[in-house]
């Protein structure tokens, strides 16, 4: 597992987002490759200066300096996959519009290690009053949506907060966490959608009520339907919470040329939630007749897998199709028709990829 080579190629760099290409031999995906996904600014957080307040229906809202949090509260460790739910939707595409949505590939994902303190360990510490349901985390970076500037945010359920792996995390690859990753403490929620992981964390509120904060209220919410009278609206869908399952192919990339034969094909998968895979299959006829990929990497839980395949391909076009399961029993859907939605989050469908076999 080498982790130092630097990124081959930026794919994407716009409104403080960028992906590179996932690399077969990353499984754990070096720090300088990491997909960053940002919605307003960058904030540059002096450490010494910087406090997480806590309150909200807590028994003892606090507030505390990192130096504090770091001594108190022991350290955790967590190996993790952030996936942005925008993944793979570009390929929405062709079923339907998406205005104003960036058309992501299948790259915004990556592996970290992450290190910190746990964020339960912290809820317990200031008492979790018993009407709460939700945690609500905030940003101190800011962005502007509907005339308004505010901290980026949104909520987890609290018996999803009060689990070991999640973290609010200091380290990345055990460095401080880089400024655009979310330096000094960000939260890290394993298995849930990439937009939960709150970087630049500055407030922890304790509510009955899920989140407010747009990104929680007003995106990030799966609606199958657009409302005619305000088609970008998603108020009406529902909040995203675990990632689906969803398989990938990583090589050969689309539109590429092969030589017929043995072909090796390469890709990730990851389970619903970041529970661990069952199988992985590839088809070359659309899925009439599959073969099962080894699994290369399983890794730990909250994890994706990276498998490998080869297949036997006669010369012309060919689309190369995967498809995954999970111990949870889950199955992917076969088409893009079947997971359009009206902001094009979560797209599972079957990973499909032409390439031309010579
Ligand atoms: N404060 C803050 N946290 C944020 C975001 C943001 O814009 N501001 N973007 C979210 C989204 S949509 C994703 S996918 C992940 C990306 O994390 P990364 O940039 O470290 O890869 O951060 C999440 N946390
Ligand atoms: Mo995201």
């Amino acid at each position: 597992m080498t982790v130092d080579e630097p990124p081959s190629r930026l794919i994407h760099d716009a409104r403080n987002t960028a992906v590179w290409p996932i690399r077969p031999e990353h499984f754990i995906t070096p720090a300088n490759a990491f997909f960053t996904r940002s919605h307003g600014t960058i904030p540059r957080i002096d450490p010494a200066t910087w406090r997480l307040e806590v309150d909200g229906l807590v028994d003892r809202p606090a507030s505390f300096s990192l130096e504090e949090l770091l001594r108190r509260f022991p350290r955790r460790e967590v190996t993790a996959t952030l996936v942005c739910a925008g993944l793979r939707r570009a390929e929405l595409l062709s079923a339907g519009p998406l205005p104003g949505e960036l058309p992501w590939g299948p790259e915004p994902a990556s592996t970290g290690r992450w290190a910190g303190i746990a964020l339960g360990d912290v809820l317990l510490a200031v008492g979790v009053s018993e009407r709460a349901r939700y945690v609500e985390l905030t940003g101190l970076d800011e962005v502007e949506r509907e005339d308004a500037r505010f901290g980026f945010g949104g909520s987890i359920d609290l018996a999803k907060a009060l689990g070991p792996e999640v973290l609010l995390a200091h380290e990345l690859e055990g460095d401080a966490l880089p400024t655009v990753h979310g330096f000094p403490l960000r939260t890290v929620v394993p298995g849930w959608i990439g937009a939960r992981s709150v970087k630049w964390l500055g407030r922890i509120t304790l509510s009955a009520e899920p989140s407010a904060n747009y990104f929680q209220s007003r995106a990030y919410r799966l609606q199958r339907e657009a409302d005619p009278r305000n088609p970008r609206d998603v108020s009406a869908g529902v909040a995203l919470t675990e990632v689906p399952l969803n398989a990938v192919i990583i090589e050969p990339a689309a539109g590429r040329v092969v030589a017929a034969g043995r072909v090796r094909v390469r890709g990730w998968a990851m389970g619903s939630g970041g529970r661990p895979l069952r199988q992985v299959e590839l088809s070359a006829d659309d899925g009439h007749r599959w073969m099962a990929a080894h699994l290369t990497s399983r890794g730990p839980d909250w994890t994706w897998g990276f498998w490998e395949a080869v297949l036997d391909l006669e010369p012309g076009e060919r689309t190369l199709v995967v498809r995954a399961t999970d111990t949870a029993g889950r199955v992917q859907p076969a088409t893009v028709a079947e997971t359009w939605n009206v902001k094009g989050y979560n797209n599972n469908a079957w990973h499909r990829v032409t390439v031309q076999v010579e």
